[in-house]
């Protein structure tokens, strides 16, 4: 049988809803197994395929006798990572080549009218890279393992599931990625994270953080929610999905909680009541793909099958908004009033205090200024640790994770670096931004960074700048933006709402009379920008109008400067939030000197 295309895959699912298996481990343990099934492996469903088949098969053959279109691979924890364990990470391919094999014997065994098709499962592992139990490199390597052996072996699907961890998901894809590269042919991609009854995923990622980082990633067909609860716990998350996922979504409960009976978890939810939850999934919200995780069986997808089989998903209305995130929750990039404020002091070149801590080595106290910018205002922190006689590579490898975890910011990542950039996006599970990149050197540093930008969905921040330094006029910022955005779009895939343009500005403070215009020419550009551009973001690093003036005076002109260029269509602003002053608050004649200027 060949794989299913992606084409056709999509196709089926805008046909109609499609249904999956329930749970392989409940229908497992209900067959009284004996520890030699498991080849004196206790507790390793993944050994069966070795020592026990028909025990597996068996499972299979249930759910397609139930109707099920998909089955899923007894590959849940077929990683090197979870495989050692049991002494059996020598035996990765083996096993989910043996996996995809058992699938088929029993699709070859119960025929249909339709075609079954055969999904990877593909697991978490219990290691979580965002907490730094694995690095992003291990885990890539891990999972490349498992998903070239099940590719190859001919599964349809790669189901990534029961996913804990954004960072987690990333490494999955990445490695995806390569592999699809390689073999010059994808196969569709289904994510399923995991929301704990919190409401969050293990990590503390909310559904909005979810939806923001995946979104980029343009190969994952279905976004997914599985395990840890039952249908009805997962009622708001679904909702949230249907909104704002532009792919198809998918659901697949437990049925119901798990209740502790005899030190056992115990799923009670009757197969009528699992049934009637799905019906609303797909009449109601619009879902596209359903199934069972723990505790659920045959019976209860063959309710499903008879209730929901036929449905046609409910249209949905899904808003589109370009949306950044920390690794617990998304930030859109344009606010309402805005700008959206990323928080500037936690760089080494702009504040004294964050270079002393940097040079004394204080990595918490850094991490402590990134969390004052979030309690002074700030929507994002700009992290700048590239400085002179410093590893930069280094620094940001110990620093990113931990902001990371500890500030609860989208991370605007401030280098130039391509390694530096690189070892930010591998420890940090929210979506980045990237500043920045220009056309200097004519575009070598760009392309280099966009490729990066574009393997970890990250927005970019793009400089007018070009060969011949930093765009003066509005007119030539203009031209060096576009020039940019025709490379971002046509070599990358790139869409305007993840790119940010800077139309920069010289400090009006120099006396230079060259210079006298700058801030002029950087209010016209971004209004210019704004209307050619409409879907980009615009940001601005504010406080570079007012270098060389003294402090009380900066602070007027920056507010100034701020608001002047929010009225000319500014989204973004790099500024110390808790430097700004409300425009009111200023007195008339010190608010015409700063315009005059
Ligand atoms: N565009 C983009 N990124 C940028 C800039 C930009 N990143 C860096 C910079 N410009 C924006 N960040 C700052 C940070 C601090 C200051 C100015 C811009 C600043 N600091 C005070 C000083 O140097 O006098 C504070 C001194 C201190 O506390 O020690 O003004 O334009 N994309």
């Amino acid at each position: 049988m060949k794989p299913i295309s992606v084409e056709e895959f999509k196709s089926l699912l805008q046909q109609g809803v499609l249904i999956y298996d329930g749970a392989m481990g409940t229908n497992l343990q209900i067959q009284g197994l004996k520890l030699e099934d498991y080849g004196g492996r206790e507790g390793c469903s993944e050994a069966l395929n070795l020592f026990c088949p028909e025990a597996v098969i068996k499972v299979h053959k249930a759910f397609l006798e139930a109707g099920c279109q998909v089955i899923e691979t007894n590959t849940f924890n077929a990683t090197r990572i979870s495989l050692r364990e049991y002494q059996l990470e020598d035996r990765v391919a083996e096993i989910n080549q043996k996996a995809v094999e058992m699938a088929r014997e029993a699709i070859d065994a119960v025929p249909a009218a339709f075609n079954q098709l055969i999904a990877g499962s593909i697991g978490p592992t219990s290691m979580l890279p965002s907490l730094g139990n694995i690095s992003f490199d291990d885990m890539v390597v891990a999972y490349t393992e498992q998903m070239t052996a099940l590719f190859d072996a001919g599964v349809d699907i790669f189901q990534i599931e029961t996913c804990q961890d954004l960072l987690q998901i990333k490494a999955a894809l990445y490695a995806a990625e390569d592999l699809f590269n390689a073999r010059g042919r994808r196969c569709p991609v289904v994510v399923s994270v995991t929301l704990e009854p919190s409401g969050n995923m293990l990590v503390g990622s909310d559904v909005s953080a979810i939806t923001a980082v995946l979104e980029p990633y343009s190969f994952i067909d279905v976004l997914s929610i599985n395990c840890a609860t039952g249908p009805l716990e997962m009622v708001r998350h679904v909702a949230h999905l249907t909104e704002h996922w532009p792919r198809f979504v998918g659901v697949m409960p437990n049925a119901g909680l798990p209740e502790n009976v005899g030190g056992k978890p115990f799923y009670r939810m009757t197969p009528a009541e699992f049934a009637s939850f799905h019906k609303r999934f797909v009449a109601e919200y619009g879902v596209n793909v359903i199934g069972g995780c723990c505790g659920t069986r045959p019976e209860h997808l063959a309710e499903v099958v008879k209730q929901v089989k036929g449905l046609v998903p409910a249209a949905r209305n899904v808003k589109k908004s370009a949306q950044v995130a920390s690794l617990f929750s998304s930030v859109a990039l344009r606010q309402n009033p805005a700008p959206a404020i990323v928080g500037e002091r936690t760089n080494a070149n702009g504040a004294r205090q964050f270079r002393d801590l940097l040079e004394a080595e204080d990595f918490d106290g850094m991490t402590s200024m990134g969390r004052e910018q979030a309690r002074g205002g700030a929507h994002l922190v700009d992290l700048c640790v590239a400085f002179v006689g410093r590893n930069e590579v280094a620094d940001m490898q110990k620093l990113a994770p931990m902001f990371a975890t500890q500030v609860n910011l989208p991370l605007v990542i401030d280098s130039t670096s391509p390694a530096a950039i690189e070892v930010a996006l591998k420890s940090h599970g929210g979506r980045c931004v990237i500043n920045s990149v220009n056309l200097e050197d004519g575009g070598a540093r760009l392309r280099s960074i966009a490729t990066l930008a574009r393997r970890f969905g990250a927005a970019l921040i793009c400089l007018t700048i070009d060969e011949e330094g930093m765009g003066k006029t509005a007119d030539k910022k203009l031209e060096i933006a576009q020039r940019i955005r025709t490379i971002l779009r046509n070599e990358f895939a790139f869409r305007d709402s993840d790119m940010i343009f800077d139309a920069l500005t010289f400090t009006v403070a120099s006396g230079d009379s060259e210079l006298r215009n700058a801030a002029a020419e950087t209010l016209k550009a971004i209004k210019l920008i704004s209307e050619q551009i409409p879907l980009a973001n615009t940001i601005l690093g504010v406080s570079n109008v007012s270098f060389g003036l003294k402090q009380s005076s900066r602070e007027i002109l920056n507010s100034i400067f701020l608001s002047e260029a929010v009225q000319h269509g500014l989204t973004c602003a790099i500024v110390n939030p808790a430097r700004i002053i409300p425009t009111f608050s200023i007195s008339e004649s010190e608010k015409k000197l700063a315009l005059d200027l």
